[in-house]
């Protein structure tokens, strides 16, 4: 157990090699291997409760509003009538609490392939697990794979909340997770999965992005900044099934009343639209794809 050492969690791993987000830990509270993975809850000195899965940072009570919001209210504000949602992975609830604050959600399926993920985040980050008592969920434990080609055409928007591309997470950044998904989506249906960082990822944004315009009319990137996640940010792939959807511009625009009402902590309209301006080094890269695969992000190709 070295990553907790010396009354110090250090978040060591591969995929960002030569650097480590420490935190200060005050009482190790959950610590058990689970049939897929190795889970820690933690109470930091400063971020609150900090959920760690094989030895990666999850969320913490601090600063996990940031990317559960985005992730969430990107898609779901850029789709005329979000009703039947989808959320893959997810299991601490945080994804899920934003998803039924919006008001055309009528129906939110979870499937989560952990169920002792959503029992300590139950047990120890009660804010984010409050939602899993909603009358609008039907929670599945089991694999999104299989979910999902028994639920063809059903959905008009997919959430993708996952770990990173190492251990259980790993088909779901490929290319044959994508078609699935098109596959679950309604017609004009759109997805936001969780899209690793500009800072360390670019190879595998890029690929990604690349395999997603080839299968979606409308394919975009955006981010938000976290300071518990490696570089402090990290990144949503965002495509859909209409061709008139544009990411960029929300097509439900919120006032300081709604923000207020949804007890939103990061996500406003201004921050919506923002999240796309990418700095220069990343738009070089991504905009290069653009070009050789013809544009499809509306108004977005390397214009912003
Ligand atoms: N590097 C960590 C990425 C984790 C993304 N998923 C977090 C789950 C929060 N609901």
């Amino acid at each position: 157990m070295d990553r907790l050492k010396d009354g110090w969690f250090s978040e060591v791993n591969d995929l960002w090699p030569g650097q480590a987000m420490s935190l200060k830990v005050e009482e190790v509270l959950f610590h058990e291997k689970s049939k897929y993975q190795d889970v820690i809850v933690f109470k930091s000195a400063t971020y609150g409760n900090v959920l760690v899965l094989d030895g990666v940072i999850q969320c913490t009570e601090r600063d996990e509003f940031s990317y559960q919001e985005m992730l969430a209210h990107i898609p779901l504000n850029s789709h005329p009538k979000p009703r039947k949602v989808l959320i893959i992975g997810g299991g601490d609830g945080g994804i899920l609490r934003e998803v039924v604050k919006h008001p055309d959600v009528e129906q939110v399926d979870q499937c989560e392939i952990d169920e002792k993920v959503i029992e300590v985040s139950k047990k120890y980050l009660p804010e984010m697990a409050k939602s899993y008592s909603s009358p609008k969920l039907k929670l599945h434990v089991g694999d999104g794979f299989e979910y999902m080609k028994k639920h063809q055409g059903e959905y008009d928007v997919i959430i993708t909340d996952s770990s990173d591309p190492d251990g259980p997470a790993e088909s779901l950044f490929k290319q044959s997770y994508y078609e699935l998904m098109k596959t679950a989506l309604k017609p004009d249906g759109m997805l936001s999965c969780q899209g690793e960082c500009l800072w360390l990822h670019m190879d595998l944004i890029k690929k990604m992005l690349t395999f997603c315009k080839n299968l979606f009319p409308v394919t975009d990137y955006a981010f938000t900044t976290i300071p518990t996640y490696p570089s402090g940010q990290i990144g949503f792939v965002l495509c859909s099934k209409n061709p008139d959807t544009v990411f960029r511009e929300p097509i439900r625009r919120l006032n300081d009343v709604e923000v207020q009402q949804m007890d939103l902590k990061y996500y406003n309209t201004d921050i919506h639209k923002a999240a796309f301006v990418l700095p220069e080094f990343a738009r070089k890269v991504l905009r290069s794809q653009e070009s050789v695969n013809g544009s499809n992000n509306g108004e977005a190709n390397g214009s912003n």
